[in-house]
Order: C-alpha cells, then structure tokens, then sequence
C-alpha cells in the first residue's frame, strides 16, 4: 500500500514536471499569424526604441508607485524597489516564505487602490502544505520604505488555493483591484484540468473579493458559501492577465493547452468551459473539443493558435502613445512579443504584435505614460518604451 502510494507520488510529480517543461517550452510562433478575428494585419513595426538600467533575476511582476519607483518581484521571494531613472535598486524584507520550483515562486505584486493612505500592499506566491502539496496564496502587508529598501510588517495571509495539490505548474495568481476597491485574483488549475469545473475546489476560477479578503454579498454563487462564494467565473485554465478596459469591464488573458490560447471578456457566474472545450487540445494529443461545439460554455473574444503563451496585461491610458489609449498591452512568453489589442464594443482584435527578441513576463504604465516591460529568463531586463519621433 505504502509502495502504491509512493509509485502514485512519483509518477504524479513526473507527470507534472514533464507538462510544467511543455508549457515553459512552447514554440515561438510568427508574428501576424493568428488572431482569428484578424481580417487586418497586425502592426509589426515598433514606434519606439528600448532603453534599459535594471535587470533582475527571474522577475515576475511589478508595480508602480505613486513617485513613478516600481516594486519588482523575483520568483525567488526577493521583493525590490527599483528606480529606472537612477539603476538603483533595494531590498525589501519580511516577504513570506514561497515555494521556488516549476512555474511557481513569489508572483504578483499590487497595491491597495489607497495606498498612499494605508500603505497595504498585497503580494501572491506559491505556498507550501503539507509533503509534496503547494498552493497559490494572497498576503496583505503594510509597506514601510526607508534609505535602505524597506520592510513588510503586518503580513497576513487573506487567501488561498484550495486544495493545495502537487506539482508547481498554472498557480494563475494574478492580482488586481477594482475602482470599486474590490480585489480579484486569477487562479488556475495547477494542471489538473478537471477542479476548473468543480464549485468545491477554487482551482480554475476568477475569484472577486473585499479588501480584508472577505467576501461580497452579490458575488454570483455567495449564496452557495465555502469556496464556491468567492467564485466569479470558472471553467479558466491558467490565466496570468487581468484588466478591466475603458467601460470597466473585466477582461482576463488565458494559456491554452497545445493552441488556443484565448481573451475573454468575463460575466458574473460565467462558465468558460475548459477543460471541457478548447480551441487546443491536450499536450498528449487527446482532442478537446472547440468552442463551437459546446456553445453553453461562453467563448473566448479572441483565440490564437499558434499560441503566444500571454502573460500580464494592462489597460493603456498615457500620453507618450496616443494611439494606444484604451488599449491592451499583453506580455508574450513563447511569442517574445509585446502584442496590443483594440477593443470595439463586444469584440477584441489584435492589432500590433511587436517582436522584442525575449520573452515579455509583465508590462506596467508608468504615472506619465510610460510603458515599462519586464522580459523574463535568468537576467530579466527592465525595458522602458521611448516613443519615436514621428516626422
Ligand atoms: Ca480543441
């Protein structure tokens, strides 16, 4: 019995890790090959040059703070405050302690919408349970900044998957908040397909919570309690994008299997269907059915296949990019891109796809317009867009 159980471990870690490589090793796809919708090419010529001062080690995500300095996680759990202007970047301690392995580590960073009064800031990463068990988890923690970085005190735990299951892969654990205050966290399968379906496990949801982490009262399934009340939307797979556009709708980028990797624009209670449909299919090659096959699960705005493997996304609202404004900027992994998407009433389409040479973990704006990019990989350069002069 002990040996089966083991054997079972084993292989299931195995397992994992093999799928974890497939997702980290998608194949770069060409530029303006995609979008389903794209009637129109794509932008492929850049408007700006790159300038860069900071480079990271394996960064994840950053945030922007109200003197224009970032915050800067590193999967590792080193939280930084970084100048780009100076190259100067600090330490700042007291982060909790994260699981380091596969696609999982210290990840998103926000801060409270008033933070300038609180100083709350919220941090996701990769939580340890018991043996071979891990689990997304969303701390609250007052930020004090000082001449040498700074420090986390108050650091309470406000959220987490449940279960935590094996493997490190499609933790999801994106981070943001509303105008309404309210926060919202992504957090994905951690590959193991079926939880994205199932209301008792939060695993494959959209999760919309208080400030303090407790839930609110008109959240689509509350009146269900346990997990199940957190729950916005499900059917997700691993979505490491989430932005609301101009009108304040909730839009989430999403990794499909082997193709398919989608937008979708989110409703309350909304089903999205994986891993019941997708425009991919598995990585052993088992079909899984289109959307068009199961129109009761809500499709995708926009579904690429080839992938471009999304990460982070941000509405566009500066001035250094005119034409960019009440637009999307998503990151590329395997795309190595930094892809805009235009939205027209209910519809999305990608209209620029610019090839950056790496592959793009977050994108941010800066307080004046700017557009920052953090490529991903051992030495993660900190990019800032400089906009061409136009003739
Ligand atoms: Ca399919």
């Amino acid at each position: 019995m002990k040996t089966l159980t083991l054997l079972a471990l084993t292989l299931g870690t195995l397992g994992l890790s093999s799928a974890c490589i497939v997702e980290e090793q998608r194949a770069p796809t060409p530029a303006a090959a995609s979008a389903v919708s794209a009637a129109t090419q794509v932008e492929t010529q850049a408007p700006f040059s790159v300038q860069t001062t900071l480079t990271f080690r394996h960064p994840w995500a950053m945030t922007v703070l109200p003197d224009n300095r970032l915050l800067v996680t590193e999967k590792s759990g080193k939280l930084w405050w970084a100048d780009p202007k100076t190259g100067q970047k600090l330490a700042i301690t007291g982060v909790p302690a994260v699981v380091d392995a596969g696609q999982g580590g210290l990840g998103d960073v926000v801060l409270h919408p008033d933070f300038a009064r609180n100083q709350w800031l919220y941090l996701s990463y990769a939580e340890a349970g018991d043996t071979h068990l891990q689990g997304a988890a969303v701390a609250r923690a007052r930020l004090h900044l000082d001449a040498q970085g700074g420090r986390l005190e108050e650091v309470t735990v406000l959220w987490r998957q449940m279960p935590k299951v094996t493997g490190n892969g499609h933790y999801g654990h994106r981070l943001l908040f509303g105008s309404d205050g309210l926060l919202w966290i992504s957090s994905s399968e951690r590959q193991k397909f079926s939880p994205a379906q199932d209301m008792n496990s939060n695993l494959g949801k959209i999760v919309r919570l208080q400030d303090d982490g407790s839930i609110p009262a008109d959240n689509p399934f509350a009146s269900r309690g346990g997990v199940a009340a957190q729950v916005w939307s499900l059917g997700h797979r691993n979505v490491l994008g989430m932005a609301f556009d101009g009108q304040g709708r909730l839009w989430a980028n999403e990794m499909g299997p082997k193709g398919g990797d989608e937008l979708n624009l989110i409703e309350k209670g909304g089903n999205y269907g994986y891993p019941e449909v997708s425009n991919g299919d598995h990585y052993s090659g088992r079909v899984i059915p289109d959307h068009s096959k199961r129109p009761e699960f809500i499709a995708p705005k926009i579904t690429w296949t080839p992938v471009i493997s999304p990460s982070s996304m941000v509405l566009y609202q500066g001035q250094q990019f005119p034409t960019w404004q009440g637009q999307f900027l998503m990151g590329g992994l395997s795309s190595k891109a930094l892809i805009r998407v235009a939205i027209k009433g209910n519809q999305a389409e990608e209209v620029a796809r610019y090839d950056m040479g790496e592959r793009i973990r977050a994108v941010a704006q800066g307080q004046q317009g700017e557009v920052w990019l953090l490529e991903d990989g051992r030495e993660g350069r900190l990019l800032q867009l400089q906009p061409r002069v136009s003739q």
